[in-house]
């Protein structure tokens, strides 16, 4: 069977790991690679011996050849490109958040549909190690009916240093850091009906808020907390670890610091070692999210040829930038 071919657009900081990531990939290729800057363009074929090379979409969905787009971009281009693969016809992966507005993410979820193809989002936290153990301990049922959770994430780490745009940007940790952790309260809790938000901005640098507080009520009595920060002094510094609680009927599950997954039923508390995989360019800590490329990669390498939406598809994960914007609301509310 031949090769599903992949052109990747946007060659950044992050872009690396979805390359490596499709080179350990059976069943694909990188067929062509895109950036507007010519020096990333060039260094990228060179890194990962790619004979196409293009500085403009238009171009690269012109010449041909290619059956999925991976969008790598920052997000105020996602829109425009995705409708330009969308009306190519080809299938589309967009890195999140996907879009900054909601009128634009349900644009181009539209765009995909009408055009008939298939849209996937970049989520990839739901599709770390640690995070695939809890959501299959939940699915055998061993904590009974879940009806609190806790998703945290807090650091004193620098993200600017590789995202300096990050720093610019009007809204910040929500929409670039809570968005995974709403989508895996929605993972591990089902769907939220509504979010409540607190935000204040702590580091005097940036634009945005930097800590983040949101409840959720997922209907059914379920509620979660979902909490981050990149303004929390703590040694030794968990980044990028998200640290989950499942409080159940019959059990609670606690995945803490260095991956350890405790099960707690009853006085009885079973403790597992859980780290991602390592690849030959992970690079600590980040190889938690590095593995995590990998196995979101190799999932819409199955679902696109058995022709099923991923499960992050675009329809998806509308529903996390509706929270996503529902939670800015109420924050600005309580202002
Ligand atoms: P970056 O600025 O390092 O890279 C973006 C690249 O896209 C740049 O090289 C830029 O030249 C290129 N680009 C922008 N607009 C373009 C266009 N119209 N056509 C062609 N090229 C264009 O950004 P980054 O930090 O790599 O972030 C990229 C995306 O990845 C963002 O959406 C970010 O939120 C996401 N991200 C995801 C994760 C994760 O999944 N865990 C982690 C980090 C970043
Ligand atoms: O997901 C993100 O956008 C990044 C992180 C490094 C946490 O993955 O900021």
């Amino acid at each position: 069977m031949s090769k599903v071919r992949i052109g990747v657009v946007g060659l950044g900081f992050f872009a690396q790991n979805q390359l490596e990531a499709w080179r350990v990939i059976d069943g694909v290729e990188i067929a062509a690679v895109c950036d507007r800057d010519p020096a990333k363009v060039e260094a990228a074929r060179q890194r990962y011996g790619v004979e196409r090379g293009y500085t403009d979409v238009a171009e690269m969905l012109a010449d041909g050849g290619i059956d999925a787009v991976d969008v790598a971009t920052t997000p105020p281009s996602h829109r425009a490109i995705v409708e330009q693969v969308a009306r190519a016809g080809l299938a589309v992966i967009c890195q999140k958040p996907m879009a900054e507005t909601l009128e634009d993410a349900r644009a181009m979820v539209d765009a995909c549909r009408r055009a008939g193809v298939s849209f996937t989002v970049h989520e990839n936290f739901r599709f770390q190690r640690p995070m695939r153990e809890v959501a299959g301990l939940l699915r055998e049922g061993a904590i009974g009916e879940p009806f609190f959770a806790r998703i945290s994430f807090r650091t004193p780490y620098d993200v600017f240093a590789n995202q300096p745009y990050l720093a610019t940007e009007g809204r910040f940790i929500i929409l670039d850091l809570g968005i995974h952790l709403l989508d895996l309260a929605r993972c591990f809790m089902g769907d939220a009906r509504d979010v409540s938000c607190w935000t204040r901005r702590v580091n005097p640098k940036i634009r945005g808020e930097d800590v983040a507080t949101m409840v959720l009520d997922h209907g059914g009595g379920r509620t979660s907390v979902v909490d981050c920060s990149y303004a929390t002094h703590q040694v030794p510094d968990p980044w990028p670890q998200t640290l989950v609680t499942i409080e159940g009927t019959e059990g609670t599950i606690a995945l803490e610091a260095d991956y350890r997954l405790h099960l707690i039923q009853g006085d009885r508390i079973a403790t597992r070692h859980v780290p991602p995989p390592a690849w030959p360019w992970s690079k600590l800590p980040l190889d938690i999210i590095q593995d995590s490329v990998v196995a979101l990669q190799r999932h819409w390498v199955e679902s696109y040829l058995a022709r099923r939406p991923a499960e992050t598809s675009g329809e998806d994960n509308l529903k996390v930038v509706e929270l996503v914007h529902a939670a800015y609301a109420d924050a600005e509310r309580r202002k």
